[in-house]
């Protein structure tokens, strides 16, 4: 369970990092599930409903990137929605009733797991408000040299800064254009099994895992029952069927949040990585990826 200070440092940060989250045995399962359908990328061609693939994917040396939406791919993924540590940060960050909107699984492989650019969760998926966060749980130990998601603590606070390109959205923002300074990034790390959890408008990115480390982050983005989205509404049935525990409402929740409409569109659809593939300038460095 979360204390009163972690509650604390979450409200003034914008993220906290909470140990043993899940425990070895749920971990090895998922571990078993991701080897499986690492395999079964063998064969892929291109970026499909499953995978994301690395650039130097081949359908003969399988390279994934991300596994999209892995709670509706095994329904391993679902079960650590279910622990009870898990649900207690929750309730306590977020409120009685939650919803989740989404979920990915970034593979960051040794030696050449590709970056993320800088950018904030928010300028994807504006809400009504933004009791919103993403939960990263750890599927390997993680420290400074595999890749860990990096944080600006405090800018969930600030503007939602330009994530536009050329007229167009995409997803990242741009380094040398923002009064942010970056060299005050906290790395969230920890070991197998805990979690960050992160506000939906702090700024947060990572660099390439040049380590010989795998780094697998699984995210979750939790939202407040009452926070509805101004983009990629569906239907009342299917945003009910993603509550995770309390009660829907069609009272939405609306309160002063600075808001980007992640629109036009951007060029390269299906993932962060290949939206940002459009930005004007990086700030990772992506080295040579190791055959
Ligand atoms: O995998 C990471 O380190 C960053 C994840 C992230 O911010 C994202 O995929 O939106």
């Amino acid at each position: 369970m979360i204390s009163a200070e972690q509650v604390a440092f979450y409200r003034e940060q914008g993220y906290v990092v909470v140990d043993d989250v899940i425990g070895p045995e749920l971990l090895a399962r998922m571990q078993r599930v991701i080897d499986e359908l690492t395999d079964k990328a063998r064969g892929v061609t291109e970026h499909n409903d499953v995978y994301d693939l690395e650039p130097t994917h081949t359908p003969s040396n399988p390279r994934v990137r991300r596994i999209k939406k892995p709670h509706l791919v095994d329904a391993v993924f679902r079960e650590a929605l279910k622990s009870p540590v898990l649900v207690d940060v929750l309730r306590k960050l977020i409120g009685p009733d939650v919803r989740l909107h989404g979920s990915k699984l970034n593979v960051k492989a040794p030696r050449y797991g590709s970056p993320v650019e800088w950018h904030q969760d928010w300028a994807f998926y504006p809400h009504t408000n933004d009791d919103i966060l993403a939960i990263g749980l750890m599927l390997d130990d993680v420290a400074p040299e595999n890749g860990p998601m990096l944080v600006l603590p405090g800018t969930h606070k600030g503007p939602t800064y330009d994530h536009h390109s050329e007229g167009r959205f995409c997803g990242a923002m741009d380094p040398t254009a923002c009064d942010l300074d970056f060299s005050k990034a906290v790395a969230c790390t920890g070991r197998a099994g805990s979690a960050s959890f992160h506000h939906v408008r702090l700024v947060h990115g990572s660099a390439q895992n040049t380590s010989d480390r795998p780094r697998q982050l699984l995210l979750y983005e939790c939202a407040a029952a009452d926070a509805w989205p101004l983009v990629n509404f569906t239907t009342l049935e299917e945003f009910d069927s993603r509550m995770m525990f309390g009660s829907p409402t069609i009272q939405p929740r609306v309160t002063d949040v600075p808001i980007r409409m992640p629109l036009p569109p951007a060029l390269n659809q299906g993932s962060i990585y290949e939206n940002q593939s459009a930005v004007r300038s990086r700030y990772f460095e992506v080295k040579a990826a190791a055959t």
